[in-house]
């Protein structure tokens, strides 16, 4: 027999999240709320049983779509649930998240299947680095099994030894799939192959799971090891609000086998009729006082999340090292790879993760030579995931770290790409500015190598303009180091852009024949007292990132040209420069290093001084990074135009391994000039 108390307790959670949820359709049959919902109706004992399990002062909680039951099991928020899927200020995300995206103290929701698996990796990783303690739970459906991530995961988790329970709930069905339709072999034996322990359990009776779910936590924190717990459920009610094709003689079997049901026959009448009276009463208060609640406003902060909060110290102390501090002449690799050294060295929150990047190798293109050697615990080495180095990374950010991860070639982001687009940039916003993502992923991009077409593409393109993502490019006009430090002391989530064929190049820092380095830093900036449009008080743009500007003409005349470019377009444009000189052409480059989003003062500054511009980038043109500039400028400094603005980039087709094919395919010197001439004519 179990203990009256805990039977009292048990049955009070459960029974809250049974008509919270009811609650939910009621509210949804009467058009008061909107959207979707999952309940986990018939499989609330899973939920209560695992959660209580835990040590919820310290211990972190990764869920899906379906996480009411998990919500409520772990804080009772009873009201903050209702206000969030009723869209109020008062949820417990302002309403922003909604049913799918909850976030209160350790808990993580996001709804996108098998997503959240690396996060929680991550997080394991974070807690354990931390010494806290604390272990992270995943719950996942049979469903996700399908999902190639959660394996990565899963092998991740192992090899580094982890805290991470992972909770299999299975509930027989995916939407409106059986699992027979969709998983080969035996889903309770999935874990074994990677050294990962499991148990299997029928989860009808809430105190069965208690115990087996202590007996997981209590390996998890002793082991520091993963574990596997299979609970056999079943979810009563539909997929989501109505879509349900299950026979009605299925559904008659499992109600008859409903473990709410079997639990509140063990308590008195009178007792369970109190804690339903006492659960009613809770829940229509809180439906009552969210009703009355006002919708949250989307302030200018959240819609330019980062811009307005504190930057980090590292970053304010010293946002682009001084020139005289920049030991000349230094390769753009070099600056990296200091700097590297330098944010470990700094921030003992800060950590390298990627493949290949341990000494001796030192990473493909050798940015990280040196590290593991001076920071073995915080320089690691992956297995080839990708999206779970990323997925692995947002876990880590989320719960405090810094982490860098490499990729190591930008080809492969698009491997990542779920994690970058809907965990990385998503997580704060979608909990109401309750968490923070700072995250770098690093990663060389670009042809020029002959390394053809899988190893060569620009592929920061595919991100542009995903809101509360930050794109940021080193150009050697800038300085490499210090932006990857301005990177890492970003609040958001930054894709770091270096190109494969600056590596070897010395940064430019003063002058190279005619070419002037009008780099904006300190402060300093030309002035533009005679322009009423534009004013560029700051050396930097309105994110705080620099703008490189160079020039190949003197002071107090103006440019017949404006080329605006960014990253490894530096490397053209440095003899283009001096090439136009020759010809007596004036051209004005201007390079940004934050190109998405883009601040587009600089840009249309730079371009009213010619009123002729080129917009270079090595992607293809069509619906590229020159189509926003272009947009931009026409509709800022149109009137101080002579000619459309010109966009030059690679023919759009794949990138030849073959180098005069390869040649052929990208932008260089030669097109640019041609170009410059052709708006010349203009
Ligand atoms: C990546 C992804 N694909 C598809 C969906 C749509 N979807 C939402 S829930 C769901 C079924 C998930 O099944 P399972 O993992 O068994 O969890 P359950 O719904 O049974 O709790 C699907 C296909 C999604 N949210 N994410």
């Amino acid at each position: 027999m179990h203990n009256d108390s805990l039977t009292e307790r048990f049955y009070a959670q459960m029974q809250l999240i049974r008509r919270t949820e009811q609650t939910f359709f009621d509210l949804y049959g009467r058009g008061l709320m909107a959207g979707t919902v999952h309940t986990s109706i018939g499989q609330e004992a899973c939920a209560v049983g695992v959660i209580n399990a835990l040590d919820r002062t310290r211990d972190v909680i990764f869920s899906s779509h379906r996480a009411h039951g998990h919500f409520l099991a772990y804080c009772d928020d009873v009201e903050g649930l209702v206000a969030e899927l009723l869209g109020r200020r008062s949820g417990v995300v302002g309403g922003v998240g909604g049913t799918q995206h909850l976030h209160k103290h350790n808990l993580y929701t996001n709804g996108v299947q098998g997503g959240i698996v690396p996060n929680a990796v991550g997080a394991a990783l974070a807690e354990k680095h931390k010494q806290s303690g604390a272990i992270v739970i995943v719950f996942l459906g049979d469903g996700t099994m399908g999902q190639g991530v959660v394996y990565e995961s899963m092998n991740v988790a192992a090899l580094w030894s982890l805290p991470l329970l992972f909770v299999l709930e299975d509930n027989q069905y995916a939407q409106s799939t059986h699992r027979r339709d969709e998983h080969a072999g035996s889903l309770a034996q999935r874990a074994q192959p990677f050294g990962i322990e499991s148990a299997e359990i029928e989860a009808d009776d809430v105190f069965t799971v208690y115990a087996a779910a202590q007996r997981a936590a209590e390996y998890v924190r002793r082991q520091n090891h993963p574990f596997f717990l299979i609970l056999h459920t079943y979810r009563l009610a539909p997929h989501s609000k109505g879509d349900d094709t299950r026979s009605a003689e299925e559904l008659q079997r499992y109600w008859a086998r409903d473990p709410l049901a079997r639990l509140a026959a063990a308590l008195p009448d009178v007792q369970r009729a109190a804690i339903d009276a006492a659960i009613e009463q809770r829940i229509e208060k809180a439906v009552e006082k969210a009703l009355t609640d006002e919708v949250e406003e989307i302030g200018d902060w959240r819609l330019e999340i980062g811009a307005h909060q504190s930057l980090n110290p590292l970053i304010s102390q010293s946002p682009n090292l001084p020139i005289s501090n920049l030991q000349s002449p230094i390769s753009y690799l070099e600056s990296l790879r200091q700097s590297l050294h330098t944010i470990l060295a700094e921030d003992s929150t800060a950590l390298v993760l990627g493949e290949d990047i341990l000494d001796p190798y030192g990473g493909a293109f050798k940015v990280t030579k040196g590290l593991s050697t001076r920071f073995p615990d915080r320089v690691r080495t992956t297995p080839i995931c990708e999206a779970t180095i990323v997925g692995m990374s947002v876990g880590m950010a989320l719960r405090g770290l810094r982490p860098i991860a490499e990729i190591m070639f930008g080809d492969f982001v698009a491997l990542a790409a779920d994690q970058i687009v809907n965990h990385a940039a998503k997580y704060p916003a979608m909990y109401n500015g309750q968490v923070g993502a700072p995250l770098v992923i690093r990663t060389p991009m670009g042809g020029g190598r002959g390394y053809g077409p899988t190893h060569s593409q620009s592929l920061e393109r595919l991100f542009f303009g995903i809101p509360h993502l930050k794109i940021v490019a080193a150009s050697h006009l800038h300085n490499a180091g210090a932006l990857l430090r301005q990177a890492v002391a970003d609040p958001e989530p930054v894709i770091f852009v270096e190109h494969k064929l600056l590596y070897p190049l010395a940064l430019v820092r003063g002058e190279i024949g005619r070419l002037r380095d009008w780099r904006v830093e300190n402060g300093e900036w030309a002035p533009v007292t005679d322009d009423d449009v534009l004013q560029m008080a700051e050396g930097v743009d309105r994110f705080g990132y620099p703008v490189a500007m160079t020039r190949n003409y003197g002071d107090g005349e103006t440019p017949d040209v404006t080329v605006i470019a960014y990253g490894g377009m530096s490397r053209l444009l440095a003899p283009l420069l001096a090439e136009m000189a020759a010809e007596e052409i004036r051209v004005l480059a201007c390079l940004p290093a934050c190109i998405s989003p883009l601040d587009a003062a600089p840009l249309v500054w730079a371009a009213a001084q010619s009123g002729r511009v080129l917009v270079a980038e090595e992607s293809p043109v069509a619906f590229g990074w020159g189509a926003e500039v272009a947009t931009q400028v026409h509709a800022l400094a149109g009137d101080r135009l002579h000619a459309p603005v010109a966009r030059l980039g690679a023919a759009p087709t794949v990138i030849p391994a073959a180098k005069p094919l390869e040649d052929a395919v990208l932008p260089s010197q030669a097109m640019l000039a041609a170009q410059i001439f052709k708006l010349l004519e203009m």
